[in-house]
């Protein structure tokens, strides 16, 4: 009796081994699988925008500007703002969400961010005198 259970044990932990030892190597395959379908799950769709950032003679004075003036976003959302400059030195800022990008002349810039807070918030330039001179726009983030 006893020696016929050791002989079921050790069969039946010999088959789970097996098990085990087939199951690993499935998981494994499966593993890349789910990292894919994770990646795209998790994939968040960014609010993108894209704006001009340039200077125009008005009445003989250089204004540095901005070509969106208002952008409206919910709370939470991941923004993501395509900052073009045509013309002049500028760059871009947003100091609630720590954003402070160098935006080259003659290139486009992407600048990525998390909406977290709700309540309207300044973006600007911040070379001398741009942002006095209408270098900024507002960034509205809704509840
Ligand atoms: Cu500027």
């Amino acid at each position: 009796m006893n020696k016929n259970k050791l002989v079921l044990l050790t069969t039946f932990m010999l088959l789970v081994s097996l098990a085990l030892l087939g199951g690993c190597s499935a998981v494994d395959k499966d593993d890349k699988s789910i990292t894919v379908e994770e990646t795209n799950s998790v994939d968040v769709v960014a609010k993108e925008f894209s704006m001009d950032s340039f200077v125009e003679m008005v009445d003989g004075k250089p204004r540095p500007q901005f070509s969106e003036k208002t952008i409206t976003v919910k709370k939470g959302d991941l923004v993501r703002i395509k900052v073009n400059v045509t013309s002049g030195s500028h760059n871009f800022n947003i100091d609630e969400f720590d954003v402070h990008a160098k935006t080259p002349t003659a290139s486009e810039t992407t600048v990525e961010f998390v909406a977290a807070e709700a309540g309207e918030f300044v973006y600007y330039c911040s070379m001398p005198g741009h942002r006095a001179n209408g270098h900024w726009g507002t960034l509205i983030v809704v509840e």
